[in-house]
């Protein structure tokens, strides 16, 4: 027995404590009993040393801007505040000029990063998207772009008449980088049913990302909690995860994305507390052992707990980012024109404990700050 944990009464804790100390895959039942009776400073401490393990002490951030092409959505998720089907009054939709507009206010700005994602749009199939990636490709080269989620994906690659394989390599032919993390949402698939019924499956979600690796797609991976789900839902869907990247190695990021209440028909829900973000991250780090980062999207969470989450496993802050994202300030983020400076992000950290670190999109260091 490992003796830093002799403090700890509960028998079962401690052997679990002293598996992740001693480098040990923790399984199911173990995430399981972390969620439900561990306590937050011990949380705290064992997803540290998992942290440490991966990252040491560094926290990373890039420079990056988001593009939103339209919340027009062929869906109706019902945690979802931000689609409206075409023709509402509250719906947009930028054309490809409109997006290259966009990408050149960066002109002249340190960024490498663009970031897009927005509704499943009923008209477009992938070479209309992909003719934008080519576009934004033609006029700045090395910006990195990740873009569209599995469910998008999904969308514009059957509505070309594609394979997913074929859709992708099509994809990766038009510039296409990695992949972001949405739409895994909860992978059970009654929950799925019951708070997004009409999206792709998660068997779906999961095939797409695990033939993105293959094919040399690097992506995300998120988790939509704080909503119906219970602890055996979340290590379910952590498990999917963690089998996945053992198989491909191809994840680079998990961001849990704590569900927002305003403007959507589950807003009966509430929000949990900042100590629930707290647990689940640090659980999330602990399980996800071979996942090289877990990230806090700070537009979600509020600047304050996504330096927080950096003692309870989270080493990655996502960018500086601009004020063009809406998904969450439509479902209630305190942070409704997200944007933060560079000297900001760094302070954040620093105050934290931590060294930040500024990275490219496949976590690269570019410069310690
Ligand atoms: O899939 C929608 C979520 C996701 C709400 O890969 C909501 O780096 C909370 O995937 N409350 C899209 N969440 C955003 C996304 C993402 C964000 C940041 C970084 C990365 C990355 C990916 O937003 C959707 C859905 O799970 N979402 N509505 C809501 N009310
Ligand atoms: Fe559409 Fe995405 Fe909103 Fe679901 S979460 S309704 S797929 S925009």
């Amino acid at each position: 027995m490992n003796n830093l944990f002799k403090h700890i009464n509960d028998n079962d804790l401690r052997l679990i404590a002293d598996k992740i100390a001693g480098n040990i895959r923790i399984a199911p039942e173990d995430g399981l009993l972390l969620y439900k009776k561990a306590d937050l400073s011990l949380l705290g401490l064992l997803a540290g040393i998992v942290r440490r393990k991966h990252n040491d002490n560094f926290a990373y951030f890039n420079h990056n801007f988001h593009i939103e092409p339209t919340n027009k959505c062929i869906y109706n998720c019902r945690f979802c505040s931000y689609h409206k089907p075409e023709g509402d009054t509250e719906s947009w939709e930028y054309s490809h000029d409109e997006m290259l507009e966009i990408v050149k206010r960066f002109d002249n700005k340190n960024v490498t990063e663009v970031h897009i994602v927005g509704g499943v749009h009923p008209s477009y199939d992938l070479h209309y998207w992909g003719s934008l990636i080519k576009k934004i490709k033609e006029h700045r080269p090395a910006l990195h772009v990740k873009a569209f989620s599995a469910i998008e994906l999904d969308y514009m690659i059957t509505r070309a008449g594609c394979t997913i394989e074929a859709g992708l390599k099509l994809l990766k032919g038009y510039g296409l980088d990695s992949i972001p993390g949405g739409g895994a949402e909860i992978f059970d698939e009654d929950l799925r049913k019951m708070i997004c019924d009409e999206k792709s499956s998660s068997e779906l979600w999961l095939t797409i990302h695990e033939t993105a690796h293959r094919l040399g797609i690097p992506s995300n991976a998120t988790m939509l909690y704080g909503h119906i789900e219970t602890y055996i839902h979340r290590i379910d869907h952590l498990d999917r995860l963690r089998t996945l990247q053992d198989k491909t190695g191809g994840f680079n990021a998990f961001i849990p994305l704590k569900y927002k209440k305003s403007n959507n028909s589950m807003s009966y829900l509430g929000e949990v507390n900042i100590t629930e973000d707290l647990r689940n991250y640090a659980v999330s780090r602990i399980y996800l052992d071979n996942f090289p980062h877990i990230k806090a999207y700070w537009p979600m969470t509020g600047k304050e707990s996504a330096q927080l989450s950096l003692s309870f496993g989270v080493d990655d802050m996502d960018g500086t980012i601009d004020d063009t994202t809406r998904v969450y300030s439509m479902a209630g983020s305190k942070e409704e024109n997200p944007a933060m400076t560079t000297e900001e992000i760094c302070k954040l950290i620093r105050e934290a404990g931590y060294i930040p670190v500024e990275r490219d999109s496949l976590y690269y260091p570019i410069k310690e700050w």
